[in-house]
């Protein structure tokens, strides 16, 4: 009762204007997110086949602490009891993701029905608690065979392939899924798979990267793009032509976007930062909305872009019914005038000739307050800022924050009783909403739903389990047991309350 109470007291001390869904337009719609390699776990079970993910997280120092995805949270066999704590909470949706290796274990060929199966299940489950499935397509575990047999997103054998996949999910799950995200973050599979390094298939030049067996920074990120927005495109072709009408659904993507402000009021550093923003949001929606990469990285990366053909450009213009984003931060600008290492060798992370970092004057003067992930600042303005930039530049598309969230550290660091105490969570989601409340009031920006990221603790890729992003806790030492933290009853309040 006391705790309840203080609780209670606490959640409200955070916010001084209480928001709640009221405030949000009729029909604004909630949820959480989640992908399939991060919770399902159960990575050999009904006949899946391996994906690059399962490769990399199984070799030596891949991941921070040395875990893996076989378990991870269970939630191929826990979805009934997942679906429940949305549901005690309010949510409207659940966004996961299908895992391409259940469906084609191969990549291609029998359809395996065992993982057809699951997905009915799962979607089934929630729909009967009055849950809407938004299914992201690919969430990064691409089919190892895939990989083996020509190189995966590098190869344009890829684009027929996914264009099958996604018709055989369309057409199994399409008559009750109606809202479809193809791909997640093209910019970080690009990035982290094929020029950091540090994602799979853990690609990168040689010399620059040492931890790489083969890859080229220069290039492949560029190519490995060209074929994703390729991939996207045929299938929403598909779609459109094939299923849209009769199932009456939506397709989309997902950009991964940070925002990005001038870190001085110089030209050069104003520059700099639109600079930024086209090579990472530009890249990947400017040839869905206009049929072409921006002007500046044409102009920059030359010949190691590939050109979009005219009828490639007909094919990705307006290929896009909403926009998701999935944003965490904001950095800063500037112009960068290193003409470092890593320009002369063209490496595609230093092409826009800007850089962006979280502090303006050295480590001592970050941009906000941060969360665990030493990437994850706070600052909730971004977010209005964002919204206002798509809105304009892009002529006010439906938008669907996809991801929004942030990570505490993993115990021993902190032990469960703290880790329940999310204030600082629940301060970021009620800022962030608030500012993006602003921005659809205030502003006019045409946002339609907000996901957070996650609903559960997760394995966070490269960092393993180390980054808990969950508003509920999971006990890796006992069960795999989901235990609420205060930002449970947060939401609780926010969507439950008149
Ligand atoms: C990548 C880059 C940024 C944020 C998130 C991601 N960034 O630079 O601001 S990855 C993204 C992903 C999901 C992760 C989650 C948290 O879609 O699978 O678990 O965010 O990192």
């Amino acid at each position: 009762m006391m705790v309840a109470l203080l609780t209670g007291l606490l959640v409200r001390a955070c916010c001084a204007d209480n928001i709640t869904r009221s405030s949000f337009p009729e029909g604004f719609v909630f949820g959480t997110a989640s992908s399939a390699f991060q919770y399902e776990g159960a990575v050999k079970e009904d006949g899946k086949g391996p994906s690059v993910w399962d490769k990399f997280s199984h070799q030596f120092g891949k991941v921070s602490d040395f875990s893996n995805a076989d378990v991870a949270v269970d939630q191929y066999h826990r979805y009934n009891e997942d679906i429940q704590l949305m549901k005690d909470m309010g949510m409207d949706a659940y966004r996961f993701s299908i895992a391409w290796p259940r469906i084609f274990p191969n990549g291609s060929g029998e359809i395996n029905q065992a993982g057809v199966d699951h997905y009915n299940k799962l979607i089934d489950a929630l729909l009967a608690k009055g849950i809407e499935p938004y299914v992201t397509l690919f969430h990064w575990d691409l089919p190892q065979a895939l990989e083996d047999e020509y190189k995966g997103w590098l190869d344009p054998r890829i684009i027929k392939d996914f264009a099958t996949y996604a018709e055989t999910c369309f057409e199994k799950f399409g008559d009750r899924v109606k809202h479809w995200i193809t791909f997640n973050e093209p910019y970080t599979l690009a990035i982290q798979g094929y020029d950091v390094g540090l994602h799979a298939p853990g690609r990168c030049s040689v010399f620059l990267r040492i931890f790489c067996r083969a890859g080229n920074s220069t290039t492949e990120p560029y190519i490995v793009g060209h074929n994703i927005l390729l991939s996207h495109a045929t299938a929403v072709d598909v779609y459109r032509k094939k299923y849209q009408q009769k199932q009456h659904g939506s397709i989309g993507l997902s950009f991964n976007v940070m925002w990005f402000v001038p870190k001085t009021n110089s030209t050069a550093d104003i520059e700099a930062t639109q600079r930024a923003q086209d090579f990472q949001l530009g890249w990947f929606i400017e040839p869905l909305i206009f049929g072409n990469y921006p002007s500046s990285m044409r102009s920059t990366v030359g010949s190691r872009l590939p050109a979009i053909s005219s009828s490639e450009s007909a094919l990705l213009k307006g290929s896009l019914d909403f926009v998701g984003i999935n944003h965490y931060t904001t950095y800063y600008g500037s112009n960068d005038t290193s003409d470092a290492f890593g320009r002369l060798l063209n490496d595609s992370l230093s092409d826009s000739g800007a850089v962006t970092l979280p502090f303006k004057d050295g480590i001592l003067d970050p941009i906000g307050d941060r969360a665990s992930s030493i990437w994850l600042y706070i600052v909730p303005r971004g977010l209005r800022s964002l919204m206002n930039y798509i809105k304009t530049k892009y002529g006010n598309p439906p938008v669907i924050i996809t991801e929004n969230g942030m990570d505490d550290p993993n115990p021993p660091l902190i032990n469960i009783k703290d880790a329940l105490k999310d204030q600082k969570r629940i301060k970021y989601h009620n800022d962030y909403l608030t500012n993006l409340l602003a921005s659809i009031k205030e502003d006019g920006c045409n946002v339609k739903g907000y996901f957070v990221w996650s609903l559960l603790d997760n394995w966070e890729w490269a960092a393993g389990y180390t980054s808990r992003f969950g508003l509920f806790f999971v006990d890796y030492n006992d069960k795999l047991k989901r235990y609420p933290k205060d930002s449970v009853r947060w939401f609780t309040n926010f969507l439950k309350s008149p």
